[in-house]
């Protein structure tokens, strides 16, 4: 039936080819032999949008006929990257679109090619919420994202000499061709202003805010459709503007350039992305986006939530809303605001309702990526807000006095008023009081937060905490990433794997089979074939397929200890060019990733990769065993690119640090061996593919914290005993490697030996070099390593984000999936 099916849809390839030509002629006003490239691009988007946007009615209908409940993720970042190749794999209309688009003198990658990354977001938290939308549109659920529309998304990067140069990323200038903007939709924010303390006409206390500045929420909405093409969910952004384009009033006064500040001021609310991965830097600015899209947020849910009620007793049956990290903990405050000042809810009911709607995930347990904003910042922007919060406050210490009582310290470190100067509200402390959920992102982190992060909220409601181990979308990170392997395995398992990963463990057998095994070995060297060519274009290194693919790519941050690769790298050029010890295998080293732009160390740590490459290749006894690229500019295309051609990944932060990480599970997907430390999902991840089968080094989380406590990490002693380490980090503190710049990384070793260096990596790097030279060692033997890479994909299915967003779904939100109709599944749905 699946022929009349797609003829029944328009997914044929005759249907996708007139659909094409004809947005080049009414929607672009070209004809097909003249249109370029991003032409057909865009014509083929908006076909494929037509397409979409019909599903995501039919799936909104679907939803409201069933009266289901809806879940809503509020995020500050939502990470998409392309859209469109992903789009097609979802339909199940790649071939026919290849088809149609060779009939137009091209072919599908390079007019995929053409489409930019949406990079809406920083790094792992925001890729985690891309792949939980796809998840919940795959597995037919009713969630939706709710985020910001940035006219710039996150910086591009570009390498000039070795140093990271930041580029604007103006995602809106090509205005992506997928979204569709809902100006009936938009909403109005109030700000600023002040409280006029008054009685109702029952003589009660009835605070007024008034006198605020008004903003206008429009929403864009880009469709997100599940996999098979049939439940289309939907991603809001929305975008500031002016409340009206000139304020009128000022205007009418004469005072243009007053009026046009104001329409400026208020544009400025959703113009950029803030570039800071796990650390906060405090901006008002900031502040005021997290307001933004809370209020917008929850302006839209309430008043689709009052189409089919007219009270709020439901409201937490039909309503379940998850605050990716504390960034829309306001929405705390706003729901409470909302029930009360303008539905008349009493405050106890509109706390219980509010209680049991928010579920809060903690991300990371840096202390500076713990928010916390000045009460005197709260009392001038949202001073109605600030009431609430002291309201909300008052009620929980007076329940922590009751069952602590004379507990002054316990008082002091739950409220969610810290004591000052300045006096500050803890945005993690109002979001656990708020939600009747607090999850973290793998069983380590999770454990964490109940043992050092919130010991005391812990044993007030352990009930309230639970873990809900990250995963990743096998659409994007298999079927779109690397289509090769996602081939070879339906070859040898057949279909269905795709939205059902743990039948991947059907692969296991096949590690056995030197025929497959062989298979997938080449599928591998394509895929670092065509990672040569990137790699090549963008650095000008040329990188040998042959050997070992040795890949560490994330954001650049000391605790992911980028540098203790560098160490590892210097330790083996030294053993070789000094020593005469030489790799088994020739190594390529492949790094990528950005450096917040105000982030010193870090921005360093770049130019030392970088120097440290030149050095070995400027060097004739080491440049044909060792070679180091920097992949410039690193982004979900890149990471689409890089990971599939992986032979090892590198997984290394100091334990404890790293919340879960999600890179580990899209390398282990596509066959690469993880070098890692007992640190968030690895942990998961090695209990899973076998010990066997992983490389693990280093310190755990316990050791560590152990070592902190009692002062007992001495690098400095380290480095005395072991002549190797020795030599590295003198190394650093010569010019070696920066003849041209001398002194320049002379303040690494003065850092590596201080007693208090955070990130221990003095302490694992033994252990570490030990580590790596075993996988090389293994590396050399095709068979052991072909073995072990198929068995760490046919054991890693646990990590889809489809599993993660069922226990959501199950857990936390209680939602239920709606599946499509016998209607909808056979196109006969008008
Ligand atoms: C992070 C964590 O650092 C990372 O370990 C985790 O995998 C992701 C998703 O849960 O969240 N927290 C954070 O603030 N960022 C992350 O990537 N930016």
């Amino acid at each position: 039936m699946e022929g009349e099916l797609y003829v029944r849809l328009g997914y044929t390839m005759d249907a996708l080819y007139r659909s094409i030509t004809r947005h080049l002629a009414y929607s672009l006003g070209v004809v097909p032999t003249q249109a370029s490239k991003r032409d057909i691009y865009l014509a083929l988007s908006y076909s494929v949008r037509d397409r979409l946007l019909e599903k995501m009615l039919k799936t909104n209908q679907r939803y409201e006929d069933s009266g289901a409940k809806r879940l809503y993720y509020l995020s500050m970042e939502f990470l998409i990257g392309r859209s469109l190749a992903n789009n097609l794999r979802a339909m199940k209309i790649y071939d026919q679109v290849a088809e149609a688009l060779q009939l137009l003198g091209t072919d599908v990658e390079t007019i995929c090619d053409q489409e930019r990354d949406a990079a809406l977001g920083n790094g792992g938290l925001g890729r985690l919420a891309a792949c939980f939308l796809d998840s919940m549109a795959s597995l037919d659920m009713p969630g939706f994202g709710y985020g910001l529309h940035y006219d710039y998304g996150l910086f591009e990067q570009d390498i000039s000499n070795g140093y990271q140069r930041e580029k604007p990323d103006s995602w809106i200038s090509e205005a992506p061709a997928l979204q569709v903007e809902r100006a009936d939709a938009a909403c109005i924010v109030p700000m600023y202003g002040r409280i006029e303390e008054t009685k109702d006409k029952w003589g009660r206390h009835n605070p007024l805010w008034l006198g605020w500045n008004l903003v206008t929420g429009v929403p864009y909405d880009i469709p997100i459709a599940g996999y098979g093409g049939l439940t289309v969910n939907r991603l809001r952004l929305f975008a500031a503007r002016p409340s009206t384009e000139f304020d009128i009033k000022i205007f009418n006064e004469g005072d243009y350039l007053r009026a046009v500040e104001q329409k400026i001021e208020s544009e400025k609310i959703s113009k950029i992305l803030y570039p800071k991965d796990s650390y906060e830097a405090g901006r008002e600015l900031r502040l005021i986006q997290e307001y933004f899209l809370v209020a917008c947020s929850l302006n839209d849910i309430v008043r689709t939530y009052e189409k089919d009620y007219s009270d709020f007793n439901k409201f937490p049956e039909k309503v379940a809303i998850q605050l990716n990290d504390t960034h829309p903990a306001l929405a705390v405050a706003e729901l409470m605001r909302i029930l009360v000042d303008q539905k008349w809810v009493p405050w106890e009911r509109a706390w219980d309702i509010t209680n049991r709607t928010i579920a809060y995930t903690n991300h990371t347990l840096l202390p500076e990526a713990l928010e916390k904003w000045p009460e005197s910042l709260l009392a001038r922007l949202l001073p109605r807000h600030l009431q609430f919060i002291y309201d909300i406050n008052q009620q929980f210490l007076d329940r922590v006095v009751t069952l602590w009582p004379g507990d002054v310290d316990r008082m002091r470190n739950m409220s969610i008023m810290e004591e000052g100067p300045p006096r500050q509200v803890r945005m993690a402390n109002l979001a656990i009081v708020g939600a009747h959920s607090v999850n973290g992102v793998s069983a380590l982190h999770t454990d964490l937060i109940k043992k050092s992060l919130a010991p005391n909220f812990f044993e007030m409601w352990p009930e309230r905490f639970n873990n809900k181990t990250n995963g990743i979308t096998p659409r994007r990170w298999l079927c779109v990433a690397n289509p090769n392997l996602h081939d070879l395995i339906e070859d040898a398992i057949g279909p269905g794997f795709v939205t059902d990963l743990e039948r991947l463990r059907e692969l296991e057998p096949f590690a056995e089979d030197p025929a497959f095994c062989e298979k997938f070995m080449q599928v591998k060297h394509g895929n670092k074939e065509r990672l040569k060519d990137v790699i090549f274009n963008t650095t000008v290194v040329e990188v040998d397929p042959a050997s070992l693919f040795d890949v560490q790519v994330k954001r650049i941050h000391e605790y992911k200890r980028q540098l203790m690769n560098v160490l590892g790298i210097i330790w083996e050029y030294l053993a070789l060019t000094e020593d005469g010890v030489e790799p088994v295998s020739p190594k390529t080293f492949i790094f990528a990733g950005k450096a917040a732009p105000g982030y010193w160390a870090a921005k360093q740590l770049i130019k030392l990769i970088h120097n440290v490459g030149n050095t070995i290749e400027d060097d004739p006894r080491a440049r044909d065993f060792l070679k180091v690229a920097f992949a410039p500019n690193f982004r979900v295309t890149l990471a689409e690119q890089i990971i599939p051609a992986a032979d090892i990944s590198q997984q290394i932060s100091t334990a404890g640090f790293e919340a879960s990480g999600t890179g580990n599970m899209k390398f282990a997907l596509n066959g690469a061996l993880t070098i890692g430390t007992m640190d968030g999902a690895n942990i998961e991840i090695s209990q899973k593919v076998g010990r066997e089968n992983i490389y693990i080094c280093g310190l755990t989380a316990y050791e560590i914290e152990k070592m902190k406590r009692a002062g007992s990490y001495k690098p400095k002693a380290m480095y005395d005993k072991h002549p190797m380490i020795k030599r590295v980090v003198d190394s650093l503190a010569s010019d070696r490697f920066c003849p041209r710049e001398s002194g320049l990384f002379a303040w690494l070793k003065d850092y590596l030996l201080a007693d208090n260096e955070m990130f221990f990596h003095l302490a694992d790097l033994e252990s570490y070099v030990k580590t790596r030279e075993l996988s090389t060692q293994e590396y050399v033997d095709k068979t052991l390593w072909a073995k072990k890479a198929i068995l760490n994909v046919a054991r890693v299915g646990h990590f889809s984000s489809d599993r993660t967003i069922r226990q959501y779904a199950e857990e936390i939100w209680d939602l239920v999936a709606i599946p499509p109709t016998e209607a909808e599944k056979s196109g006969k749905l008008k």
